[in-house]
């Protein structure tokens, strides 16, 4: 297994390290006032008295200040959601050891994030975090609360063609989200906020309705729509878009079709595509201040997410981090260049990360904005065949797979600016530096926020996931669900028609149609303490735990209204079989 052949935990370069994937190495802020209006409020909160001339100003204007108080202590969020960057994809130790201290593994060593060291300091961190395994699932999940078994995106949405898969269901809900349906910022946004999409969208085809935020309730979308992947990551290159025009989808034949809209103040400047995204989000982040109004940020970054020539383009601003790694070729040398791109990509995605920490910070407001930091699923790094212990070691899989590697992501929460006598800090406490190992979810964080933000969902709204409070505060709680179903009909994934579920320590995956994948049977079972890397499946040896745990698994799907592939006639439902 890779982690066994490295012990260093150093860092320095002159300390060779074994990155997981070769046998040796040589490592040769505004002008907004910092009284503004959030920060004062929020400062003065808790004082018993207002002052005569207060009261009767407050007397004069009774409406708008009655709005504005209650909109002004409310706090704001920021979710940085980064694209196929897995667990092991950072210099943050996110897997403990027996003990349950942070455990250093080869990749930790590899990747460079100290923004993300800077927030898991201050912040807590999670271990068994869940997303889906592909992208458009885990971001309608996050908008509705819902798994992905239960709203029907269960494949990545290609923008053009409906991509079921040849046995996929053919009634997926490849059109994505609408305009009728129950989202997150649709709710935030009666609840008083401003709605800021900024980055990737990928929540419905062209030309849908999901295929522009706006109509998600988001009120300003900056460069997201239907493409989950960037032409390319330069500004040099109008990030694929011709001559500075609009995307070409909408002027044929010019430009790349997966042409970042929306950034043309960028075009022919060096600015990358993550400074870009974080340029604009600091400024929609300055204007709801001066507009005195609580704020949703989702920074969804298109890193580190391949280009649209399925190459990782470097962010040159981070290549030297990385060019003292001295590969040894393993039989694809185009492997070692793209980890190194994949890696500078992660890089500038956590430099965007302390870019708008310390933006919060300059506007006076870090201490009433809470940073939801997460992957949207396992990691897109090239190294090592899909189903490998590689690309997320010890992790087995990367993303596209129902392995931990492709389902398990970082995921950090933490107030900009920790104040423990901060209200909304004391309504919501957050544990910092502190790891979490209870499992969570990607849709608990739509009943989290909206709790925070004094919102309500419709009664009508059926959620899987359930409010983080307690596990926020660095506690356990016994009531929150310790399972975690992920449902992937589809044949475009790295492992095809298949439903994991996990159990307390127990995971079985159902492959619909065996496969040498599957071992050639239709289960595998794996004993997540023992064997975290997925290596021994003992379905065979634990038949009556097997059967218990399928029956579950079953049960989870039906609860949710699931939908099966079908078989060879592509009608008939394919439901899962009990052992
Ligand atoms: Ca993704």
């Amino acid at each position: 297994m890779f982690g066994s052949m490295c012990r260093s935990n150093s860092r320095s370069p002159k300390k060779p390290i074994a990155p997981p994937w070769c046998n040796s190495i040589k490592p040769s802020s505004t002008n907004c006032c910092r009284i503004c209006r959030n920060a004062w409020n929020t400062e003065h909160a808790m004082k018993p008295a207002l002052t005569l001339f207060t009261a009767l100003l407050l007397a004069s204007v009774p409406t708008m200040r009655a709005a504005d108080a209650d909109s002004s202590t409310k706090p704001n969020i920021v979710i940085v959601l980064t694209d196929d960057q897995g667990i092991m994809d950072t210099s943050v130790p996110f897997l403990t050891d027996e003990a349950g201290k942070p455990k250093r593994h080869p990749l930790n060593e590899f990747h460079h994030t100290p923004n993300m060291e800077r927030l898991a300091a201050q912040g807590i961190r999670f271990n068994n975090f869940y997303a889906m395994s592909v992208c458009s699932p885990t971001r309608v999940a996050l908008m509705t609360g819902q798994n992905s078994a239960r709203h029907h995106v269960t494949n990545w949405i290609h923008p053009l063609t409906n991509n079921a898969g040849a046995q996929g269901p053919p009634n997926w809900n490849w059109n994505g989200l609408t305009k009728e349906d129950v989202t997150l910022p649709r709710l935030l946004k009666k609840a008083g906020y401003r709605t800021i999409e900024v980055g990737k969208g990928h929540f419905g085809p062209y030309g849908s309705e999901g295929g522009d935020p706006r109509n998600l309730g988001f009120d300003i979308n900056i460069a997201g729509w239907a493409w989950g992947s960037p032409a390319t990551y330069y500004g040099e290159k109008n990030y694929g878009n011709a001559g500075g025009a609009a995307n070409p989808l909408h002027r044929a034949g010019k430009g790349s079709r997966s042409a970042v809209p929306g950034l043309q103040k960028y075009h022919g400047t060096p600015t990358h595509l993550t400074e870009a995204l974080t340029l604009e989000a600091n400024e929609q982040i300055t204007d709801a201040v001066h507009a005195h109004q609580p704020f949703f940020l989702y920074l969804s970054h298109y890193a580190a997410h391949s280009a649209d020539n399925h190459q990782f383009e470097t962010d040159p601003r981070f290549a030297k981090n990385y060019n003292k790694w001295e590969l040894t070729p393993v039989g694809h040398t185009w492997m070692e260049t793209d980890a190194r791109s994949f890696a500078t990509l992660v890089e500038g995605v956590d430099k965007s990360l302390g870019d708008v920490l310390d933006h919060l910070d300059r506007l006076g407001i870090a201490e009433n904005t809470l940073v939801l930091f997460l992957g949207d699923n396992g990691s897109g790094s090239p190294w090592g065949g899909a189903t490998e212990v590689a690309s997320a070691s010890p992790l087995r899989g990367k993303k596209g797979t129902n392995y931990e590697g492709g389902v398990r992501v970082p995921f950090i929460a933490a107030w900009a600016k920790p104040n423990t006598s901060n209200p909304n800090q004391r309504r919501q406490p957050i544990a910092a530096g502190t790891i979490q190992s209870q499992l969570a979810a990607i849709y608990d964080l739509f009943p989290t926020i909206l709790a925070l933000a004094g919102g309500d969902a419709p009664a009508a709204h059926v959620m899987d996931g359930q409010p983080l409070d307690t596990l926020l505060a660095g506690r356990p709680d016994p009531g929150h669900n310790e399972t975690f179903l992920l449902h992937y009909p589809h044949a475009t994934g790295r492992t095809i028609y298949c439903t994991s579920y996990r159990e307390g320590d127990w995971k079985v995956i159902y492959h619909y149609f065996p496969s040498i994948v599957s071992d050639g049977g239709h289960y595998q079972l794996f004993n997540l303490r023992d064997d975290l890397s997925e290596q021994r499946n003992l379905a065979t040896r634990e038949p009556e735990r097997l059967r218990r745990i399928m029956q579950s698994l079953i049960t989870a799907l039906e609860t949710q209204g699931a939908q099966y592939p079908v078989g060879q006639d592509g009608k008939t439902p394919e439901s899962p079989k009990l052992p």
